[in-house]
């Protein structure tokens, strides 16, 4: 018997900035509703589904950035979007800014969070963005601001894969997506369906070089993680010119072979679907990735060791040391 997860991308259109939540999740039931319709068992939408993506502004009014958040969910404006859910028997993944007023030490915290709920209004899973894109300072000389590591601290929750709709779903948010161990991480715990919204502007003030290549990119990182971890991808844009920032689209559903089966063809409000079969992702895993006869982490030790780019030399001595260092440990009788 296949496995198959019928899958709604739900791609956002523009949400303004005084678009109200109540009128946010009336458009998304509008995405729940249609979804029912074409047969789909769980939906998607995209990262900060609830609001404009705000940290494109420099705000210093704490009331002003905190209405941006939620506190609860499902809180009083997002129940009737859990309900509908629930009525029509839909899994949801939902991308939203996170903020929790005291962590029991005193502390706020902030997060870009995305949930996945189950048929049943369950939370299943949770994942706080891990890979902050953007700048923590005002930077006036930019066209609009993208200030993510301002307004968010980095994940706590790891990369974590859920048992749901039948397989192993994960989750990730937007630029998480272009780093491979994002995947890879996932793609180690079995993942077998990874769902990620996006927020992407087509410029991007430091680099204006790289905006005819948006699309392209988008596509690039997607499909490849997807391939390289046999994993199903599930990405969903809110697109189209938000508060005078256009953002690309693009939504796509990709399968483990690393093609698209479906891809959105507008920049609004729009549903494209898939029926994904999950065992579609065996024959890569359980050969050309087959991960535990392939892989020599031995030799990946880098990867973790450091955060950025060092000398060859250095990098060389540090993936030494630390292999030198797994042995010892391997053989301690060897090493006295
Ligand atoms: N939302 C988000 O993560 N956007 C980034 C923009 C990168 S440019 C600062 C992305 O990777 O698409």
């Amino acid at each position: 018997m296949p496995r198959i997860v019928n899958i709604g991308a739900a791609q956002m259109g523009p949400i303004a900035r005084d678009e109200t939540r109540a009128e946010v999740v009336e458009r998304l039931i509008g995405h729940l509703r249609e979804a029912k319709r074409r047969g789909c068992d769980l939906v998607v939408f995209p990262e900060l589904t609830l609001t404009t993506f705000f940290p494109r502004w420099w705000l210093e009014d704490e009331a002003e950035l905190e209405a941006f958040y939620e506190t609860e969910m499902p809180g009083p404006e997002t129940k009737p979007l859990f309900e509908e859910a629930r009525r029509l028997g839909l899994g949801l993944c939902l991308g939203y800014a996170e903020l929790i007023p005291n962590d029991g030490h005193g502390r706020k915290r902030r997060f870009n969070t995305a949930i996945l709920v189950g048929a049943d209004g369950r939370i299943l899973g949770k994942y706080r963005k891990i890979h902050l894109p953007g700048h923590a300072e005002h930077e006036p000389w930019r066209a609009f601001q993208h200030l993510e590591k301002r307004y968010f601290e980095t994940g706590d929750l790891g990369f974590r894969v859920f048992d749901g709709f039948g397989g192993r779903i994960g989750m990730c948010i937007c630029n998480d997506r272009r780093w491979p161990e994002t995947y890879r991480v996932m793609g180690l715990q079995g993942v077998e369906m990874v769902l990620l919204g996006y927020n992407t502007p087509v410029h991007n003030p430091p680099t204006p070089e790289h905006d005819a290549l948006g699309w392209h990119h988008n596509t690039l990182v997607m499909q490849s993680g997807a391939y390289q971890n046999a994993t199903w991808v599930v990405g969903v844009a809110k697109g189209g010119t938000e508060e005078g920032v256009p953002m690309i689209a693009g939504s796509q559903i990709i399968a483990p072979s690393g093609e698209t089966v479906a891809q959105a063809v507008t920049e609004a409000d729009e549903l494209i679907t898939a029926a994904c079969d999950l065992d579609l992702g065996r024959g890569y895993r359980e050969h050309v990735f087959d991960f535990a006869r392939h892989r020599e982490p031995d030799h990946y030790r880098l990867i973790t060791a450091v955060r950025g780019a060092v000398h060859p030399e250095e990098g060389a001595k540090i993936e030494a040391e630390a292999r030198a260092k797994a042995q010892a440990a391997a053989e301690p009788d060897a090493a006295e």
